[in-house]
């Protein structure tokens, strides 16, 4: 017991330590290279077993993984959301709707699982303020809500803690992408997040063809919401879906995300201003996830249109689970390990051939479960 508060002391002397340093951008490479020491700490002492110095040094690396959610001082924290967020930067809205440019310190950073994600749009964190406007992420709440997709094979959470992705496709300009659609369905149903899926710019489409695609989606059981940020068609019905809840708007780029928001919050074009330092672009290329309050309830993120698209960790035989209307088919297939490619008595095909599934939607099966990027 002793000398577990002995370590726990060196912790928070250390921390403190940690703490106090501001991260201004001259201090940027001496902070890599810290950063690496104690990467390559934990890694040496995760190799390492049997009792010795490394071991204990194990030890107090475990204990300070177990106590860095204990070593927060609550009583100077203030809870927020991260509203953009860039490496180790963060810009936090606090619960008065204060705003602080946050840097995360670093046993934060060290108990990511990787460097990309330790801080997302979305993120819930407790921070300190250290000034006006700034201050230091001290802890980010676990994640409820994610879109992700792997980027050079690792998780890219896109956004954390939403309720619904707003999946957007375009009926022209650029042409409706099915398997893109099915792969944001996918993400977001492991991600927990309900998906809806928007096909806007309608006023460029035949509307024939639209209604007939919507149907598809809406047999599965999806809402699908047609709109035209341009006509202003659905705008209101989105209003309604959204209004109260945290969301996404997620899809390729140029299907206009943007526009929607826009269309659907009036005025927030003015706001942007304030994270336009953030986003470094004019508002019609996203760069950046970005979070946005709506004035009818709730908040919405912006990101940055995507071309391609790998899954995160969802194995082949995982994929099917996906596909809500294999279901009934897959318990009729001859081999109960059965991938529905290319083998005997698959029920699934069986399906497909009597047009009980939708072909585009068997295809964009065959390509999750294949790997390939779309
Ligand atoms: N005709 C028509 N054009 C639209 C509509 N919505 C958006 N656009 C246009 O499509 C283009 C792309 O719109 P954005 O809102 O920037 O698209 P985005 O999805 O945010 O794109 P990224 O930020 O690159 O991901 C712009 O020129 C818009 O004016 C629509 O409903 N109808
Ligand atoms: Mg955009
Ligand atoms: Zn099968």
């Amino acid at each position: 017991m002793a000398k577990s508060r002995k370590t726990r002391q060196k912790l928070r002397v250390a921390f403190r330590k940690n703490r106090q340093r501001r991260a201004r951008s001259k201090d940027f490479t001496r902070q890599l290279r810290q950063e690496e020491e104690v990467v390559e700490d934990l890694a040496t002492a995760e190799r390492i077993s049997g009792k010795g110095a490394l071991t204990r040094h194990r030890t107090v690396m475990v204990e300070a993984q177990e106590q860095s959610r204990l070593e927060v001082d609550e009583a100077v924290c203030r809870p927020g959301r991260v509203v953009a967020a860039s490496g180790m930067h963060a810009l936090v809205e606090a619960e008065d709707g204060r705003r602080y440019e946050c840097t995360v310190r670093r046993v934060v950073r060290t108990l990511a699982r990787d460097v990309r994600n330790i801080v997302v749009t979305g993120d819930r964190v407790l921070f300190q303020p250290t000034g006006e406007d700034e201050g230091v992420v001290e802890r980010v709440e676990p994640r409820r809500g994610v879109l992700s997709r792997t980027t050079r094979g690792l998780e890219h959470v896109l956004v954390a803690n939403v309720e619904a992705a707003l999946i957007v496709a375009s009926a022209a300009d650029p042409p409706l992408k099915p398997n893109l659609v099915d792969r944001f369905l996918v993400s977001a149903e492991k991600g927990g997040v309900e998906a809806i899926l928007c096909i806007n710019k309608c006023d460029l489409g035949d509307p024939v063809e639209l209604q007939s695609l919507a149907g598809t989606y809406a047999r599965l059981g999806y809402r699908v919401v047609l709109t035209s940020a341009r006509t202003g068609l659905g705008i209101e019905r989105l209003r309604r879906l959204l209004m109260n809840r945290h969301s996404v708007l997620a899809g390729q780029s140029g299907v206009g995300k943007s526009s929607l928001l826009n269309a659907l919050q009036p005025g927030l074009d003015l706001r942007t201003d304030v994270v336009s330092e953030w986003t470094r672009k004019g508002r019609h290329t996203t760069r950046r996830a970005v979070l946005y309050p709506l004035s009818f309830g709730g908040s919405i993120a912006d990101t940055p249109g995507i071309r391609q698209f790998a899954l995160w960790a969802v194995a082949p035989e995982e994929v099917e689970g996906y596909f809500r209307e294999f279901r009934p088919f897959v318990a009729l297939c001859r081999f109960p390990d059965c991938l529905h490619l290319h083998e005997e008595g698959c029920g699934v095909k069986a399906a497909v051939t009597r047009a009980m599934i939708s072909a585009t939607r068997y295809e964009s099966y065959l390509r999750m479960v294949g790997g390939d990027v779309q």
